[in-house]
């Protein structure tokens, strides 16, 4: 009989039992369906009748399948068995001897322990390799189980014993093992970087539903590939793991599996001592409208289920704690069948024909091959919604006097005595002595094993994790395309933005470049001006537009389409970064070249969801995030929680993000060509971020010759007209314009010239200082070379004014080539809810703030006088008793 009906209650009443068994007989004459259908009609006439009828959202803590219904696993078990445990041996050997070798250097026995089964199946029955020619499955490696994948690699004959011995050695000349899976640093081999917490959850489900965006599209072929993740019950915690879960069932994402190793612990102890996190994560999970199966209790479970007519043993396994499920791992079959079965006296009897040490070996689901395979098989053939498998595995498994501790995690070295123990437990045909070393230890080609996990992956397309981006042609735009946005606006006010939108739009229709383009939007599109964006390429909506949009008569009305290309993600950064994340490494996922370009609110993006643009960084994403409504005084009327003076400072920090601050939209434009042309011509992996601001302004033509100026970070935009220029002003953003504004100030009211430059990227022009002053530093005998921003400036004399939307650190940056001629004004403090005149007033970085600057600097340098300079703040306003807004 189904396990699920076992636990009924005990019936209190005849008429109860009379229902109850009702229910078994159209069970058992007509199925499932039939009974369920039963049961909901039931609930829906109590509702109806204004019953309370409790949502039940959990089933009883059981396997999900029920044993009648499982199929046999088709493998060699007796094989696997041996495959598995070679596979953990040189997964312990590896951390334990780097560990012995070199103290502290780190890595996790642990995790993978508790992983191996889970992970084994999948690669031995599931994991496809490849589709004909196209990718395969994506699986989704728990990051700390990575030195499980190295060891499998290793049999594999894909790594060899040096790699293992390079283990968490990357800086040694020969080839290394990275600590954790980085595509960054293992381009070849891992394809997803997961080792974040929470980050493998929200991308696999953004992949998944990717794929389906692209197959949509006809972008790709349908294949049946899946996306698996593999997740720590612990990591369940982060908000990113489970934020995005109806998502997935929203879209009917039935490519997506997670299996969540239910250790039960994480770090620091158990996940949920006092609770249940099975429990807790099949009722978030059903909640969600995921297909749920719990891979509870292993083979040796079912005789003794089987054998418990009265419903206890099952009751007894729901009342359980998780803490007190730890110690039944620790502790011992004893005290499993005191602590245990001894509750109730039936349960003891139950049991009194099975020995202590059989209690002990009582096999958790997640390490029982045959209970996974049926797990994977239907979650691999389920239809209409995405899979959980919640399967219960003990951490440190195997591991001796590690097993299910709380410093399981951290163990990196097993005494002499676990390695020994190890060895026979799994018999690991090495020399003892070999054992206490960690030696791993491979069979010879052509063994039982080798061949028979070979032959495995083999049927299943070749080996995984692989990375392998193909080469792509793509002939992006040149800038003669452009020229409408390097024409200027002819004094028609436009924004930095409106240009970009306009740009996205001409792109989009590009013959060559415009289907791969994947314009990303967090619910902001009318924020920027994207309406006409909806009505050219349409939203993509799995499922069509099932309704008629009530503004269908309107040119820009809501329009949703199967094919649509623009994917609106609704108010979630994250999720828009899973997209993006998904789109800029389709290059080497799907070998199809895909151009993500994702606008948000610029305070809402790197602080927001920085470590999913790290991660970005570290899977060698290509494309382009915009930080739209940047700057702490451009945006008016917002405030504190809305200005952004630091997205820019949070972008240098990421080595492969070139990040731009450009005034006019010819200077987008440039950037926009020549990012296109670096990251889908030239291969370079790197991506862009660039502010866009929402001042309207003329836009002026692009002056002859300043395109390498642009891309490097800095040219002269006007030059001092009344003669040479005795002081510089940089400006940025629409900041520029109040440094020309300076600038006429300065001349008609205190007869100072000065050149105006505008400064599209701080950052790219330190980068390129740095490597220059390293050059420099390392070939003492070569004749020195320049940093760029020295030969710009090359000639210009006087301080230099450097005012910006951003904080003062953004200019700080040149500093060092600099000197004591760099002034910088910024917007450090809190923003403010005012216009743009108060709030430059505010920070300091208007017109008049930028020229008392550049007299009170040139009266410091003896360039102009003291008194004068003195009066000259008053004249301009600048009140120099005011409260520094950088703590205001
Ligand atoms: C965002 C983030 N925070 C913290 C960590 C450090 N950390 C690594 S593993 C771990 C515990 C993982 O527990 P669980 O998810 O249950 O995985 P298990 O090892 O038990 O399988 C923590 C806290 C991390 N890698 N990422
Ligand atoms: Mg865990």
């Amino acid at each position: 009989m189904n396990a699920r009906v076992a636990v009924q209650e005990q019936p209190r009443f005849d008429e109860i039992s009379e229902w109850v068994e009702a229910f078994d007989q159209v069970l058992a004459a007509e199925g499932e369906d039939r009974a369920a259908k039963l049961v909901a009609a039931v609930c829906q006439r109590a509702t109806q009748a204004g019953v309370h009828v409790p949502a039940r959202l959990n089933t009883p803590y059981v396997n999900t399948i029920p044993v009648a219904e499982e199929t046999r696993h088709p493998g060699d078990l007796s094989m696997e068995r041996r495959i598995n445990a070679l596979v953990r041996w040189n997964a312990m050997a590896m951390v334990h001897c780097q560990n012995k070798k070199d103290p502290g250097i780190g890595g996790h026995i642990s995790t993978y322990s508790s992983a191996v089964t889970l992970f084994e199946v999948g690669f031995n029955h599931f994991f496809r390799a490849r589709y004909g020619d196209q990718p395969g499955d994506f699986v989704y490696f728990q990051g700390h189980a990575s030195p499980g994948v190295y060891a499998r690699a290793f049999l594999e004959g894909r790594l060899n014993e040096e790699h293992l011995q390079n283990f968490r050695h990357e800086l040694r000349g020969s080839p290394g093992l990275s600590s954790y899976p980085h595509p960054w640093l293992m381009p070849s081999f891992w394809q997803f970087p997961t080792v974040s917490m929470g980050l493998a959850p929200i991308h696999a489900i953004y992949q998944a539903r990717f794929m389906r965006y692209l197959e949509s599209r006809n972008l790709i072929v349908k294949t049946p590939r899946k996306v698996w993740a593999f997740v720590g019950d612990g990591e369940t915690d982060e908000p990113e793991s489970m934020g995005s879960l109806t998502l997935a069932s929203r879209e009917r994402l039935d490519n997506l599996i997670f299996v969540v190793n239910c250790n039960l612990q994480r770090l620091d102890g158990p996940v949920r001592g006092n609770g249940n996190i099975i429990d807790e994560l099949e009722a978030a999970f059903h909640g969600a409208g995921w297909n749920v199966l719990k891979v509870i209790w292993g083979c040796e479970w079912d005789a003794l289920i089987a054998r418990d007519k009265s419903g206890l043993l099952v009751k007894r396994m729901g009342e359980v704690v998780d803490g007190e499920r730890q110690s039944f791992a620790i502790k011992g079959g004893a005290y499993i069948r005191k602590a245990f079965f001894g509750k109730y006296p039936e349960l003891l009897k139950l049991v009194a024909d099975i020995s202590d040490d059989e209690l002990a070996r009582l096999r958790l689901g997640g390490h029982d091959p045959q209970k996974v395979y049926n797990a994977y098989r239907r979650a691999v053939d389920h239809r209409g919604s995405p899979t959980v498998i919640l399967a219960r595995t003990v951490k440190g498994f195997g591991v001796g006097s590690a097993e299910a501790r709380n410093a399981t995690h951290q163990e990196k070295k097993l005494t002499d005595k676990d390695l020994a123990s190890f060895r026979v437990r799994f018999d690991i045909p090495i020399p003892e002595q070999a054992a206490h070393d960690g030696t791993p230890f491979r069979p010879l080609d052509g063994s039982p094993e080798l061949t028979y996990l070979k032959e495995c992956r083999h049927q299943l397309g070749g080996y995984l994790p692989s990375r392998e981006p193909r080469e792509f042609e793509l002939e992006t735009p040149l800038l003669e395309d452009f020229a409408e946005w390097l024409a200027g606006s002819k004094d028609r006010g436009v924004s930095t933005t409106m240009g970009f939108v306009s740009i996205l739009r001409h792109l989009l229709k590009d013959p060559k470049i415009g289907k791969f383009i994947v314009p990303i939007i967090p619910d902001e599109a009318r924020t920027f001006g994207m309406e006409p964006i909806i009505r050219q390429v349409g939203i993509y909506a799995s499922q069509g537009q099932q309704y008629e949009p009530y503004d269908k008569g309107m040119l820009l009305y809501y329009r949703e389409e199967k094919d649509g290309q623009m994917l609106e993600e609704g108010i979630t950064e994250a999720g828009s970064m899973g997209s993006f994340m998904a789109a800029g490494t389709a290059y080497a996922n799907y070998h199809v070249p895909m151009i993500p370009f994702f606008s948000f609110y610029s305070m809402f993006g790197f602080q927001r969801v920085g470590d999913l643009i790290w991660a970005f960084a570290d899977a060698r994403g290509k494309g382009f995030l915009l930080g739209a409504t940047a700057g702490r005084t451009t945006l008016t009327g917002e405030g504190l929680q809305h200005q952004d003076g630091q997205s820019l400072v949070l972008a240098t920090t990421v080595p492969t993000c070139a990040s731009y601050d450009p005034a006019f939209v010819y200077e987008v434009a440039v950037i926009v060509q020549d990012g296109l042309r670096r990251m889908y011509q030239e291969k370079e992996d790197l991506f862009f971020y660039i502010t866009l601001y929402n001042e309207n302004y003329g836009m002026p033509q692009m002056p002859n010759g300043c395109r390498e100026g642009i891309l490097h970070g800095i040219y002269k935009y006007r030059a001092a007209t009344g003669g040479k220029a005795a002081v510089q002003l940089f400006g940025s953003g629409p900041i520029l314009n109040e440094a020309l504004h300076a600038q006429e100030i300065l001349a008609e009211q205190y007869g100072v010239q000065a050149d105006v430059w505008s400064l599209t990227s701080y950052t790219q022009l330190r980068r390129e200082a740095l490597a220059t002053e390293r050059w420099n530093r390392l070939h003492p005998s070569e004749p020195e070379k320049r940093p760029y921003v020295l030969t710009a400036l090359d000639g210009a004399e006087g301080p230099i004014v450097a005012a910006t939307d951003y904080m003062k650190i953004v200019p700080d940056q040149l500093a060092p080539w600099l000197g004591g001629r760099l002034l910088s004004l910024g917007t450090d403090g809190f923003g403010r809810s005012d216009n743009r005149e108060f709030l430059r007033r505010h920070f300091e970085v208007d017109a008049s703030s930028i020229a008392a600057a550049a007299v009170s600097q040139l009266a410091r340098d003896e360039k102009f006088d003291v008194g004068r300079a003195q009066k000259a703040l008053d004249e301009l306003g600048v009140n120099n008793e005011t409260v520094d807004p950088a703590v205001a």
